[in-house]
């Protein structure tokens, strides 16, 4: 069994600056990792948290909080073969805000497309989206902008503890096919929570065996 080291990954770096952004992107052409996307408020940060362990990641009630890329480092260890690897991770500014100066919005746009044409092919796009809000516009005007990166592409529902009903669960559930029509490039769906632990067992294992897979 494979699985990431709860509580060993570390913060590197929170980046705002292009120019600091394109460096560091360009001495790290060929890393295998993790990239997190989605609107604000979807829980990314709390996914991170439930994933690599308790306060990786800032969690905050006001949407917009991560305001930078956030770049980790985590550990897969392989307890069979008593091997470990180190892996990149990325908490990339969300998405889709109301709220914002222009300049802002201007500058996050210059972030995201920043990181997406230099970071490595290697790293996997985690694209949380909200359950009880499928596919809000913002999402389907990301989900078109980022086909062209190549990209392998999970999208991640989360906030499923909020689907109260079997109804509004499986009114979810049946939108999947017509998702990965619209969604070509997207490989995997998963539904979680962050708050109550469904589904992260399982975008582990998706996590781990793509890192592990890129990395031989
Ligand atoms: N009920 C429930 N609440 C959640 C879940 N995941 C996150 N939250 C809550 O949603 C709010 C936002 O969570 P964050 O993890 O900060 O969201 P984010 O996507 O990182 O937000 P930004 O960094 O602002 O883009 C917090 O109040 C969390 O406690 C979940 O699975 N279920
Ligand atoms: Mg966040």
């Amino acid at each position: 069994m494979m699985n990431i080291q709860k509580g060993k990954s570390e913060f590197l770096m929170g980046i705002d600056k292009i120019d600091q952004l394109t460096d560091w992107l360009n001495e790290h052409h060929f890393i295998n990792g993790v990239a997190f996307i989605g609107r604000s408020n979807v829980g990314k940060s709390s996914l991170i948290n439930s994933l690599f362990g308790k306060k990786t990641a800032r969690v905050s009630n006001t949407p917009g909080r991560t305001r930078q890329v956030n770049i980790f480092s985590f550990i897969v260890e392989d307890r069979v073969n008593k091997k470990e690897k180190t892996f990149y991770l990325f908490d990339v500014p969300g998405y889709g805000h109301a709220d914002v100066s222009k300049e802002m919005a201007v500058n996050w746009q210059n972030l995201l497309d920043t990181f997406f044409r230099l970071c490595s092919e290697k790293v996997l796009l985690l694209n949380i989206q909200d359950a009880r809000h499928p596919l809000q516009e913002a999402d389907i005007v990301f989900q078109d902008y980022i086909k062209i990166f190549d990209l392998e592409t999970y999208v991640l529902f989360n906030k499923v503890d909020k689907l109260k009903t079997q109804s509004e669960r499986s009114l979810l559930r049946n939108r999947m096919p017509e998702i990965y029509q619209k969604f070509k490039w997207v490989k995997q769906i998963h539904f979680t929570s962050a708050e109550k632990g469904d589904g992260i067992p399982a975008v582990e294992q998706a996590i781990v065996e793509y890192v592990m897979r890129e990395a031989t």
